[in-house]
């Protein structure tokens, strides 16, 4: 029910506020983690792109601790405790909590402010509440199934487009995208192939994109598409820590994904959306603002399921 949702929402509110000083502790290295090996970056399976703080742990900690407390029917899924341990998570219908206690690890140990926690809440799958908070900015993101999404109790997006209507072609867009943390040879060459396309092609019914910009986490990524700073945000690889609560967030905004089968938005008309659960879990995805004469019909052959779609 709406009442139950916003019931949700708001406890993941509380967590991210709560745990909000300590991340800041964290990312100017003031008390709690102002010295020492606490503070470590360490790397995760020997990928140095990949790195992990004590504060990552901590905060995870910290929300599941409380999550268990209010829901101990719930299930959990984080990024510390089932990536780190190399856990394998099932993915069930029940409410499941989908938690990165610090998305953006490597901005947060580097000091680049693109760095926040992400609590999203999935029922039956999809995602359902989503809270991002990025405390070095000040930023809090919310949003609920039915309920709307807002940005520090502003109604999101926030920013109309820099076009006097809704952008015709992708060289009205932003795009926000990531090079990710696996760094083999074939992934590497796909991304950089992916991006030469989109920031060459001008012919055959498609055009270039505007511009191109990485801040280094999904969830910042996915927060700047709900907010109305970039159009797309596009990439292959994260996990659904990382993006379960920015998804629902770019959604309740008037937004669309693809999730690599279908679309899913309020302007997608009803008969065009996937009939599948929207699947968080493959680590595949693409966002994009309110833009109808973009998205367009699954298959249609339009802008950016021509481009982007098919690399997703
Ligand atoms: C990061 C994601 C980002 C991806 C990085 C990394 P983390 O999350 O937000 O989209 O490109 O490789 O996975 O590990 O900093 O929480």
């Amino acid at each position: 029910s709406p009442e139950q949702l916003q019931a949700y929402l708001a406890t993941a509110v509380a967590l991210a506020k709560e745990v909000g000083p300590v991340f800041k502790d964290g990312f100017w290295r003031t008390g709690q983690f102002a010295t020492g090996n606490d503070f470590a970056a360490i790397d995760k399976m020997g990928n140095e792109a990949d790195c992990v703080t004590a504060v990552d742990c901590h905060i995870e900690k910290v929300i599941f601790s409380r999550l268990r407390e209010i829901y101990p029917e719930h299930k959990f899924v984080g990024e510390e405790t089932t990536a780190e341990i190399g856990n394998k998570y099932k993915v069930t219908d029940d409410p499941t909590w989908v938690v990165d206690p610090v998305d953006g690890t490597n901005n947060f140990v580097h000091h680049f402010p693109y760095t926040g926690i992400s609590i999203g809440l999935t029922i039956n799958k999809e995602p359902v509440v989503g809270v991002i908070y990025l405390p070095v900015l000040d930023e809090l993101y919310t949003a609920a199934k039915g309920l709307g999404a807002q940005l520090n109790g502003q109604t999101l997006p926030i920013f109309s487009f820099p076009t006097l209507t809704t952008p015709t072609s992708l060289s009205q867009c932003s795009m926000v995208s990531e090079h990710g943390s696996l760094r083999s040879e074939s992934c590497i060459k796909s991304r950089l192939d992916t991006f030469k396309r989109l920031l060459l092609e001008r012919d055959q019914g498609g055009a270039s994109i505007r511009n191109l910009r990485f801040t280094g986490s999904a969830a910042s990524d996915l927060a700047l598409v709900a907010k109305g700073v970039a159009e797309i945000y596009w990439e292959t690889g994260p996990h659904a820590w990382d993006y379960a609560a920015g998804v629902i967030i770019v959604l309740e905004s008037g937004g669309a994904v693809f999730d690599g089968s279908g679309w899913w938005g309020s302007s997608i008309p009803e008969n065009e959306k996937s009939p599948q659960p929207l699947n968080i879990w493959n680590r595949k995805i693409l966002a994009v603002r309110h833009m109808p004469d973009l998205i367009g019909k699954p298959g249609s052959g339009c802008q950016i399921q021509k481009h982007l779609a098919a690399a997703v």
